[in-house]
């Protein structure tokens, strides 16, 4: 049988430019996200490819809902190769001081919280059957926060913590793990980031040309494609006249 990579938020974005590449590259896929339409429609497409696909709906703030997903899986599709931590977000941009409690309360719950339980439910086999890959997509936020980012930025910074606490405890392993941290790409990121408003998350990439969903999946495939004892630990990648989180220039 084909290898195995799980996509969490395969629904849109960066999530489900990935699981359309790892089947690409081969790999039987489990797709999962809230949207069961969307879910649908991407097995839809990855299953024209000739790769086996199973979608699991849930959101991966709820741990219960995620457990029992996995549990759920038939006994073939149990043991997962490739878990790319995807799903996640942005909810507002205001200075720290003004920040929504529950916007930040759904990043942390997603980002930092939903990583740690699908990492929790899924590594273990891995470090049990001493092969598999972690793919975290975290943000050049991480690196360093910017105006208004606050909350989103911490919870990028926690994605970067993660993945070295967990490279550190399965070195003993052969399962590597990869901190991936785009920069400025246009998925509906920013649309969710500013509550629907179009035109506020259209100005974001205004003037400059940004990264796509398929950019970062190609990112993805080449980490998890490397051979066996290269572990890519992180990748930051930007768009070419993006210099940081905050240095941007609009032509
Ligand atoms: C997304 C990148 O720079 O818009 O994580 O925060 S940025």
């Amino acid at each position: 049988m084909n290898k195995i990579a799980l996509v969490t938020g395969a629904t849109s974005g960066i999530g489900e430019a990935c699981a359309r590449k790892l089947a690409m590259i081969g790999y039987n896929m489990i797709i999962t996200g809230r949207r069961a339409e969307r879910l649908d429609a991407v097995a839809h497409e990855l299953s024209a490819m000739g790769v086996g696909v199973i979608t699991l709906e849930f959101d991966v703030r709820d741990r219960e809902a995620a457990a029992a997903a996995i549990n759920s899986l038939p006994p073939e599709w149990q043991d997962i190769d490739v878990l790319v931590n995807n799903a996640g977000g942005a909810l507002g941009l205001e200075p720290e001081y003004e920040g929504n409690f529950e916007d930040w309360d759904t990043m942390i719950d997603a980002n930092v919280k939903g990583l740690l339980t699908m990492t929790r439910l899924i590594v273990p086999g891995m470090v049990q059957r001493d092969r598999g890959h972690v793919v975290n997509i975290g943000s050049v936020a991480g690196d360093a926060a910017y105006a208004n980012g606050n909350v989103y930025c911490a919870t990028k910074a926690a994605v970067k913590a993660l993945s070295d606490g967990l490279r550190i405890d399965v070195a003993h392993t052969r399962v590597r793990v990869t901190n991936i941290k785009p920069g400025l790409v246009e998925t509906n990121f920013s649309v969710i980031r500013f509550h629907g408003d179009k035109e506020k998350a259209d100005n974001v990439y205004k003037g400059i040309q940004p990264l796509t969903g398929a950019d970062i999946a190609e990112c993805v495939a080449f980490a998890v494609s490397a051979p066996e004892h290269v572990q890519i630990a992180e990748l930051l990648v930007l768009a070419t006249h993006q210099a940081s989180g905050s240095v941007i220039v609009r032509k």
